[in-house]
């Protein structure tokens, strides 16, 4: 393969023989403008671990508190209230398997249970919330608690983060979400997320849940104030952990949406986000460095639908799943739906020439599509003016002001 930017050339041969690539070959990636190039060396080592498949989940989001005490101290997160603040919310259980039965119209399988850490939410709420979750709906896989909440409820507890972690795995848990991580470098965590757990502190974690056979997924927020070493230097450290623990499953980049945030305001970015050139470059780079983690999510509820499409061909396998409903990235401004139909996802992913194969958390295939016809012709999604789109214009403009929950209208009519 030749590449245009003839610094990728020694990197092609690399990739062509399935070398590990280095610290600077990561960063010539990064540096390069050749996205071609970039997806053409990450489509093909994506197709030497996965061919032409690509995996999705038929998944619910579940927030059970935005409530956190890193609330002002996370200055990039829309999502997280002070307990008193307007639009603080935490949900009692009963309100949790209420939303959850929600999956019992949807072919959900998985539940993706992130939230903020609140101060006074014991370990008890969550566990008992993990088992009557487990037996209202038995088939359902239960991914939940990003690092930063299980080293949270060991703090609160007094106990270990392996004994939360046991204990989580006990009342139903599967594996873990991969957030948190953010940038592990010291100085750009200083200036985003000052008192969150280190990098360091979030890789302990997982290492712990990888011994305990806990399965776990790695992300990467950029687009920020990170710079090119801190992204490649944060894709080694998660090279170096899975060379060593096998642990993890899929890598997802997050895109920065600096809506409703204090260092969107401080950046003067408010309003825009990353481009899709960049989107585009994280999946490639992750594809190409991360060489022992089987497979690398497109998250399209913050690069949209259709540049989730478009990585399927960047070294992608993985697109996020039905997302039945997304909050934390909406908060921050996404103008993307709130979810996208079960035929919606597999149309998008047939529309890149891929053979779809709905998962559970664990990976294992659980349906195929080589019969498949859409109960619905295959349908563009639609954006912040389709009925797809459900937060209300009015709800957004009343978080605007007072970072209050937007409103659902498909769930509580209300708008
Ligand atoms: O850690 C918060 C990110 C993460 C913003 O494991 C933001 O399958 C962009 O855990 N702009 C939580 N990102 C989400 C998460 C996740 C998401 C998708 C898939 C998986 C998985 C896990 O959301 C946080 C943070 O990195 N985030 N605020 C924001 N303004």
């Amino acid at each position: 393969m030749t590449a245009q930017d003839p610094a990728l050339q020694p990197i092609a041969v690399k990739v062509a023989r399935n070398q590990r690539l280095t610290r600077d070959d990561a960063l010539e990636l990064f540096n390069s403008p050749d996205l071609l190039t970039l997806g053409r060396l990450a489509d093909s080592a994506n197709r030497r671990l996965n061919a032409d498949r690509v995996h999705f989940a038929a998944n619910q989001h579940i927030n059970p508190t935005n409530v956190c005490v890193l609330r002002n101290t996370c200055v990039f997160c829309s999502f997280a209230r002070m307990p008193r603040e307007a639009g603080a919310y935490t949900r009692s259980l009963e309100e949790v398997f209420a939303e959850a039965d929600a999956a019992r119209d949807n072919p959900t399988r998985e539940f993706h249970i992130v939230g903020g850490l609140h101060p006074k939410l014991r370990l008890a709420y969550y566990l008992d919330m993990f088992r009557g979750l487990q037996q209202r709906h038995p088939g359902v896989h239960i991914k939940a608690l990003t690092a930063v909440e299980v080293a949270h409820l060991a703090r609160l507890e007094h106990s270990s983060v392996r004994d939360v972690l046991v204990a989580m795995r006990e009342a139903g848990v599967t594996s873990l979400p991969g957030g948190g991580a953010e940038v592990f470098s010291p100085a750009a965590r200083a200036t985003i997320a000052d008192k969150k757990l280190s990098g360091e502190e979030w890789l302990a974690v997982h290492r712990e849940a990888h011994r305990l056979g806990i399965p776990s997924n790695c992300t990467m927020l950029y687009g920020h104030v990170e710079t090119m070493a801190d992204r490649v230097d944060h894709l080694l450290a998660l090279r170096a952990l899975q060379d060593e623990t096998g642990g993890f499953l899929t890598y997802i980049p997050l895109a920065y949406h600096p809506d409703h945030n204090e260092l969107g305001e401080t950046l003067g970015r408010t309003g825009t986000a990353t481009t899709g050139f960049d989107d585009l470059k994280n999946i490639a780079v992750g594809r190409l460095v991360l060489d022992n983690i089987p497979h690398v999510k497109t998250h399209w509820p913050m690069v949209t639908p259709f540049i989730s499409q478009v990585a399927l061909t960047f070294g992608c396998d993985d697109l996020e799943g039905t997302v039945v409903f997304e909050r934390v990235y909406h908060e921050a401004g996404a103008g993307t739906p709130m979810w996208l139909g079960y035929d919606q996802v597999v149309s998008l992913i047939r529309g890149a020439g891929k053979e779809p194969a709905e998962r559970d958390s664990l990976y294992h295939t659980v349906r195929t599509f080589e019969d498949w016809v859409p109960a619905e012709p295959a349908v563009r999604p639609q954006g912040p003016e389709g009925p797809a789109f459900q937060i209300s214009h009015r709800a957004k403009a009343r978080a605007r002001g007072q970072r209050s929950l937007p409103v659902l209208s498909a769930v509580d009519g209300s708008e």
